[in-house]
């Protein structure tokens, strides 16, 4: 039999097929699964040699997987885990090279386009953004989210991708948008381990699928463990698609087709997945599909053996019932194939799968041993001419017999001749260091890039348009403006849709979508379930396929229970996928200070240090939200926009450009001119620090104010710094807890912006109590800046540097 490569499983709803057709189809299956397996176990070999780092593989879960590459087609989307090697090799969405560079953490997005060596192996994705920050066409190709390794994390995202091709056929305004979906006829694929259905995310998920009516297809590979833990510790009934029974959709009512076939069972699993994935492409429909009897012949993972938890009668029920034993047996049985044929393609599907790993290696190790080389020789020039030559041939010798080096040994080796040479001024040494600057720039291109998109489509490059006010212009309630900046964008931009807790029928809480459902149909203004987390992922995987969600979370205390798939999934996409893809979501929320312990969280410090990925906007009030909204719905990057909450009421004029002013990212704004110290803070404490300002004029302490207006980016043109050039002195306000948020902008002024050469005492904070506020006026007087803290505290620094001019108070 000729060497041969994936090519892809054929389908059988061909009309006419031959007893041949069907054959050769069936024998490239099995193909496909035998060269997925011996990438496994290669794979494992890779790592027990210590050529690979960690791996975690797709054998025992192969059959099932061509099954369900049967059902996939163009413009269809993936959410998975790491067992889906089969799927995507038979689907072409990867490649068995790809599969080996990946596992060799290659930082070559060519050679490794899912993530070009940032994430374990199999955790798959394919690009769907251009080099110039564009989108592929989505509906002619097949498509997979990137993984994450977080089991269940990935689920809401699932939910996401399949809402947008019910949005995609049922709002007929977006029926031309042909490069995303045809009719919404596209279906969302998910699997999961059984072992990760315990997580919450899966329940939320699923039983928001079941409310939307979306078409996605749940597939839970059920090797009865979960690592060691095995089915009966993980679930009840030791079955989740016995324990789901009750989602089947019945007459007249919503719910699940649910399907279960056992996962060696070729004939039944093509079956199977051919009616389910008709059901729910065609009427939309989520289907769950739980695949039971697999196995894992490796066990879990590169770390352990399975030996120690299963018992001998397990081990040998796996060996006899491994889907590829059975398929095996079964097309011998039917004479699909003889066993001698079989044979020969195993032999072959194994020296190809070797061939293909062996490649992969030299394609990352090449230029390494050439750095490598570099690196040597240059070492050994400088040596010759430097007192301390033996160290330095010491270096170069134990960099050359380096067994399996990476890029590290040569940077590190090249960093420590550096120092030792500190005081040679020799031009070799020089060669060495441009060198290793030259190093560093490619390094930060394959290691540190693509947090952000970094296209000329980033919420950076959108252009500035300053708010307009007539002469007549009134004043309003703040949320009145943003309900005119929403209505004058839904307007502008089909794509636009939002939805949360409350936001359909009464236009959210805060009445900010008041009135939009009825003028733009409850497709584009949606209520929700109370589901934080899969609203998040709602709004991701519907930015993924080109809508542009607002996805909003009803109070900022409830971020926290949308948190992992902000941090886990969506801060990073860009990141993980070296820029292949996008999902430009923008969370709306709101906080700062109001009433009782879950109502006035302003928890900046974990947003910034689990959000870094996301722009974090925080307007102080909602004509500066509104601003930045017009600005992120025209930019292609991720953010949370948290608007204050006791500002809706507030009075604002309307600009006559509401839906088209923009403010900047990153660009902090002197709300307060000043001489004698800097006060930076944003959101609601900012008005108390304009009210405190003003008292302490009176004392004749003047105060410069300054709004960052952003967290992330943070002051990108330095005002902040620029004011302590003349005040010399900082104060930082917040209501986060002490040494949260405010240590962040301390960090970044002080620090970033060089701060410190201009301070003539030790800059503050003033930050609220490190617990949560009680309920309350007085709660909140005694737990978060008031205006009489500011004040005192902006005192304190002024009587610290001047106790003769500035008396302590009390
Ligand atoms: C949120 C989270 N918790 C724990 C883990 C550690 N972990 C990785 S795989 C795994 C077992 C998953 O079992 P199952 O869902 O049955 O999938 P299988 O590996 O058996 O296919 C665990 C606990 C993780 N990656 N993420
Ligand atoms: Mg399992």
């Amino acid at each position: 039999m000729a060497e041969t490569a994936i090519q892809g499983v054929g389908k059988f709803d061909v009309a006419e097929l031959s007893f041949d057709d069907f054959k050769n189809i069936v024998i490239n299956d099995y193909r496909i699964a035998v060269e997925s397996r011996q990438a496994s176990l290669i794979g494992r070999r890779e790592v027990l040699t210590g050529k690979a780092k960690f791996g975690i593989f797709g054998d025992g879960k192969e059959v099932a997987q061509l099954a369900m590459a049967k059902a996939f087609n163009n413009g269809d989307w993936r959410a998975g885990y790491y067992r889906d090697q089969t799927f995507m090799f038979a689907t072409g969405m990867s490649t068995l090279k790809e599969f080996f560079a990946q596992l060799y953490a290659t930082p070559d997005v060519d050679k490794e386009p899912a993530s070009a060596g940032r994430q374990m192996n199999c955790h798959y994705a394919t690009r769907f953004v251009n080099a110039d920050g564009g989108w592929i066409n989505q509906a002619e190709s097949k498509n997979s989210s990137s993984d994450i390794s977080t089991t269940g994390g990935h689920m809401p995202r699932l939910l996401g991708l399949a809402y947008a091709s019910k949005l995609y056929r049922q709002n007929p305004e977006l029926h031309d948008m042909t490069n995303f979906s045809i009719n919404g006829n596209e279906v969302a694929f998910g699997s999961i381990g059984n072992g990760s259905t315990s997580e919450g995310l899966f329940f939320e998920t699923f039983n928001a699928a079941g409310v939307l009516q979306v078409p996605m297809a749940i597939s839970v590979w059920d090797d009865a463990y979960a690592i060691s833990v095995p089915a009966n510790l993980q679930t009840t009934k030791e079955d989740i698609s016995e324990v789901l029974k009750g989602f089947q959709r019945e007459n007249g009512t919503n719910g699940y087709e649910i399907f279960k076939v056992r996962g060696w069972d070729y004939v039944a699993l093509c079956e199977t997945y051919k009616r389910a994935i008709g059901v729910c492409r065609h009427e939309h429909v989520p289907v769950l599909i739980h695949v039971t009897e697999m196995t894992q012949p490796q066990g879990h993972s590169s770390s352990g053996s399975h030996e120690r938890y299963k018992s001998k009668e397990r081990l040998e029920w796996e060996a006899e019932y491994d889907c590829l034993v059975q398929m095996r047996k079964w097309m011998v049985e039917t004479a699909i194939a003889t066993d001698e044929e079989l044979t020969e393609l195993e032999e072959t599907a194994k020296k190809y799968v070797r061939k293909c790993q062996r490649e992969a290696w030299d394609e990352m190790n090449n230029p390494i041993a050439a750095e490598l080389n570099e690196a040597v020789e240059m070492i050994e020039h400088l040596a010759q001419q430097s007192h301390v030559k033996n160290d330095l041939l010491e270096i170069s010798e134990s960099l050359r017999l380096c067994i399996d080096p990476g890029r590290k040994d040569v940077i590190s080796a090249i960093r420590k001749t550096l120092r030792l040479t500190v005081t040679d001024n020799s031009g070799e040494r020089q060669v060495l260091a441009d060198w290793l600057n030259e190093q560093y720039a490619v390094n930060v291109d394959r290691y540190n890039s693509r947090l952000f998109s970094e296209t000329p489509n980033s919420p950076l490059n959108v252009e500035v348009i300053a708010a307009k006010y007539s002469d007549d212009t009134h004043l309003i309630d703040g949320r009145e403006v943003l309900n005119a900046c929403f209505e004058a964008n839904l307007e502008r931009d089909k794509t636009i849709v939002a939805f949360g807790e409350d936001v359909g029928a009464i236009g959210d809480v805060n009445q900010g979508f008041s009135g939009l459902q009825n003028k733009f149909g409850d497709l584009r203004i949606t209520d929700t379930g109370i589901r934080e987390a899969s609203i998040i992922g709602q709004g991701m995987g519907l930015a993924m396929r080109g809508l542009r969600p607002i996805a909003e979370i009803q109070y900022m205390d409830y971020l926290l229970y949308g948190m992992n798939v902000i941090s886990d999934d969506l801060a990073c996409l860009s990141y993980r996928t070296y820029g292949g893809q996008k999902a430009p979501v923008i969370i709306r929320t709101r906080g700062h200070r109001l009433e009782g312990i879950w109502h006035s969280g302003s928890p900046l410090g974990v947003i910034l240090s689990a959000m870094r990925g996301l722009h974090i906007c925080v307007p102080r009030d909602m004509t500066q939200a509104a601003g930045m909204y017009n600005t992120l719905l025209r930019g292609d990057e991720p953010a949370l926009v948290i608007e204050c909450l006791n500002g809706y009421r507030l009075k604002e004029k309307l600009p006559t450009n509401v839906g088209e002013f923009t403010v900047p990212l990153g660009k902090a704004e002197i709300l307060r001119s000043g001489t004698d110290i800097t006060v930076v803070s944003y959101g609601s404490t900012l008005r108390i620090v304009m009210e405190a300002a003003h008292e302490l004029e009176k004392s004749g302490i003047s105060v410069e104010v300054i709004d960052p207006q952003t967290l992330f980016p943070f002051d990108t043109d330095n005002v902040c710094g620029n004011s302590l050039k003349k005040t010399n002195k900082l104060l930082v306000v917040d209501e986060d807890l002490p040494g949260a948020a405010s240590a962040y902008i301390l960090q970044k002024i002080v620090e970033g912006q060089r701060g410190y050469y201009s301070l003539d005492c030790p800059p503050k904070t003033l930050s609220a109590k490190d617990h949560r506020p009680p309920y309350g006026s007085d709660g909140d007087y005694f737990s978060k800046p008031s205006m009489d803290d500011v004040i005192e505290k902006v005192y304190s620094i002024m009587s610290e540097s001047n106790p003769t001019k500035y008396p302590p108070i009390y």
